[in-house]
């Protein structure tokens, strides 16, 4: 069999990929080749190529500044094999990808041999389909030596076997004047030129979306703009070089495709002279696109064509725009209904200016008022009263909070209305995937809550419905890049939220808003009141129990299931005289606690908005794995982690960022035994804890000083307001 020569192109940003594809080459079964790495530059390629491969290296480079198109037609030069194969660096190819390919060329007069291309988003894990399939294939395989079919004949030139004279012979070489779509006419002047074609489906290569933000953009992603006026020019220069005319028809039908669906919105969005520099590219192209070709498309479309490539760039844009429309409609017309009322919420309004004294507030999805928003608020509100227009949104009416002015509901055309208003959204958790920050306002993310358990970047493995671990991610950074301020409670939530959100704006280090009221001189004062107001005994211990959610069990998305593992009926019984207990769910559980027949020791707090003002009125916090107790610690009062699930928690679901054992400021309680054992003795049995609680105090809450609402909202709004007057 012939040898082959892959070629990798790279550039210094990606050089960290080429270890792992090493490891992949040197797997391949077929190991009759030459892998050529041609760095795109000058600088090292670090030799960490450890194993025994069989095949040779090179490492050469292209002394040119022509891009990923120079890059490749050096890598031809330098090329000895029979056969040339182009690899990327951050894509991967199963073990029997050559050697699938290889065996095509035992038919006699092969010039090309093309492979199945799949796009992830995540390289499979053995054991993973792609090895099943492959072991079945080992067995059974019968190269069935399929021609190509005009679908397989693909604009991209990965995956490909091409024989190296065809391509010397011809002169057939990447066009280094297109940044894009150099490959386009480089295959189609092989495929013209070739006797033979063959498609081989068991040959796979996985090509990598990058969807990761951590990862550096490709190209594609890179040159939005340019990709527009780069393909219609891709395709002429590769309809000059073919004479074959079923290649033609082919390509005719490609550009046609390209421009009615892929590319349609974006050829006549954006600025005038950016449409005009776009259009002359496409009616070009389709200046050259045979008639025959053209007839296949709608008639209504085929107008718009006709007209763009006689130059009416009005009448096609009309007829374009007329099209958009239609197309806009009909996916209206399939939303639902929160769907439809985005849409037409968001374009109602995106003309109005924004007012530099309106801001718009939300807490915990808009189901409470609570957490630091609230406490930015009642700063400004009583600070600089009748500065501002303070809105809040609700996710339903909220009668019973008559001291808040302007209240809208959660995606009503009030909202919307005031979310294109407010020059400052202040919110403490993420905004939907849909919300369009607009140019010049201003986004505070407060958050809520130092992180225990893993966050963004940093977990592994999502195990939350309706969501991948990727698009989690994307979301994720994509949402915290509209952030100018996130506000961190100490230093090592800062380190954690640069890493884990890929947070680049400002972090603004002075506490939470939300624990200045834990550190208020009036705190006891507030408490009882409260108690009060609760019917909550004075003369009893009370116990908060705040446990947090589990990522694997649900309903639905944002529908969250939880068991009470404690024991009320219990609690009551053995702790009762003493005690009083408080029960809080977290706010994504949709399920209600029966607290029936232990009404008068246990109060059922899951709806109160302000989990701060439950700290309070308790004297020893119960949790899980929940951020409430490094606010809770602000009071220096015991602290017992009821964590009945710890293994599966700390293995499977999230992971923690602090050691259970060596740094939580409480004993890990696994049975209702062993709650009521240490409540029972609850002086001796958190003793042994006082001296870690005082310093994870000293490390997590340090610059908790009760004035972190102050500080956070003279910074965001109140200077930058009066730096625009
Ligand atoms: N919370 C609450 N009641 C509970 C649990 C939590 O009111 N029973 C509130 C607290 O303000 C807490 C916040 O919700 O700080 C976040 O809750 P966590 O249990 O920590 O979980 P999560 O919402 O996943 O946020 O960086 C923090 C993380 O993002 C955790």
């Amino acid at each position: 069999m012939s040898k082959i020569s892959i070629l990798t192109p790279v550039k210094q940003e990606d050089i960290h990929f080429l270890s792992d594809l090493y490891k992949v080459l040197t797997e391949q079964l077929y190991q009759d080749f030459e892998w050529i790495i041609i760095k795109d530059g000058d600088f090292e390629v670090p030799v960490n190529f450890e194993g025994n491969s069989e095949f040779q290296l090179k490492i050469v480079t292209n002394q040119f500044d022509n891009g990923v198109a120079g890059a490749r037609n050096t890598g031809i030069t330098y090329s000895s094999g029979d056969y040339l194969y182009f690899l990327d660096c951050d894509d991967r190819i199963p073990e029997q990808t050559l050697f699938c390919l290889a065996e095509n060329l035992k038919e006699e007069q092969v010039d090309i041999v093309i492979g199945n291309t799949k796009s992830v988003s995540k390289f499979p894990v053995a054991p993973s389909t792609y090895v099943t399939m492959f072991n079945r294939l080992l067995k059974d395989r019968h190269v069935k030596n399929t021609e190509a079919k005009p679908k397989h004949l693909t604009i991209m030139s990965l995956n490909i076997l091409f024989k190296k004279s065809l391509i010397n012979d011809h002169e057939i070489r990447f066009d280094s004047n297109l940044k894009i779509y150099s490959e386009m006419p480089f295959n189609f002047h092989a495929f013209d030129k070739a006797t033979k074609i063959l498609y081989d489906q068991d040959a796979i290569y996985l090509k990598k979306t990058r969807i990761d933000p951590a990862l550096p953009p490709s190209l594609i992603q890179i040159h939005k703009e340019e990709v527009i006026s780069q393909y219609p020019q891709a395709y002429a220069k590769a309809k000059a070089l073919i004479s074959q005319e079923h290649l033609k028809i082919t390509l005719d039908n490609r550009v046609i495709k390209a421009y009615y669906y892929t590319y349609l919105r974006d050829i006549y969005q954006g600025s005038k002279q950016k449409v005009a520099t776009v259009l002359p590219h496409w009616a070009n192209a389709l200046k050259q696109v045979e008639p025959a070709a053209l007839r296949n498309g709608k008639v209504y479309a085929s107008l718009e064509t006709k007209a763009l490539a006689s130059g009416k760039f009005s009448l096609a844009k009309l007829l374009a725009s007329t099209r958009i429309a239609v197309n806009s409609l009909k996916t209206f017309l399939g939303q639902n209904a929160l769907q439809k009322k985005v849409t037409i919420g968001q374009k109602a309004f995106a003309k109005l200016k924004m007012k530099d004294d309106i801001i718009l507030y939300e807490s915990f999805l808009g189901r409470n008022y609570s957490d630091s928003p609230k406490y930015i608020y009642e700063y400004i509100n009583k600070n600089h009263q009748g500065k501002y227009k303070h809105i809040w949104s609700f996710d339903g009416e909220r009668k019973d909070l008559p001291e808040l002015k302007h209240k809208v509901k959660q995606y009503s055309l009030a909202y919307f209305y005031y979310l294109a208003r407010s020059k400052y959204i202040v919110n403490n958790m993420r905004m939907p995937t849909w919300f369009a920050k607009r140019d010049g306002q201003v986004f505070l993310q407060t958050w809520h809550g130092t992180p225990l358990k893993k966050l963004g970047m940093d977990i592994e493995e999502v195990h939350m419905p309706g969501t991948t671990t990727e698009r989690y991610k994307k979301n994720f950074t994509d949402e915290a890049h509209r952030w100018d301020y996130l506000v961190s409670a100490n230093a090592y939530s800062s380190e954690i939220f640069k890493r884990a959100f890929l947070f680049e704006n400002e972090m603004l280090e002075y506490g939470y808003p939300r624990n200045d009221i834990l550190n208020s001189p009036d705190r006891d004062v507030i408490a009882e009141t409260i108690k009060k107001r609760l019917g909550i005994p004075l003369d009893k211990k009370v116990v908060l129990y705040a446990p947090t959610w589990r990522d694997d069990e649900f309903y639905g998305k944002g529908q969250y299931k939880f068991t009470l593992k404690l024991d009320l009926k219990r609690l009551k019984e053995e702790l009762g005289d003493d005690y009083f207990f408080v029960l809080r769910t977290h706010y994504l559980i949709a399920d209600q606690l029966d607290i029936e027949g232990v009404e008068d020791a246990v109060y059922n707090g899951s709806h109160y908005d302000d989990i701060a003002e439950l700290y309070l009125i308790s004297d020893i916090l119960i949790t899980d794995y929940s951020s409430v107790f490094f606010d809770y610690a602000n009071l220096k009062r015991p602290i017992l982690f009821y964590a009945y699930d710890l293994d599966k928690y700390k293995d499977t679901l999230r992971g923690f960022y602090l050691n259970h054992e060596t740094e939580w400021p409480g004993p890990i309680l696994q049975t209702n035994d062993e709650v009521i054992k240490t409540l029972k003795n609850i002086d001796q049995e958190y003793g042994p804890y006082q001296e870690r609680l005082e310093q994870f105090h000293a490390e997590f809450c340090r610059w908790d000083d009760g004035n972190a609402s102050k500080n956070v909202a003279e910074e965001v709004i109140v200077y930058n307001k009066s730096k625009l007057k």
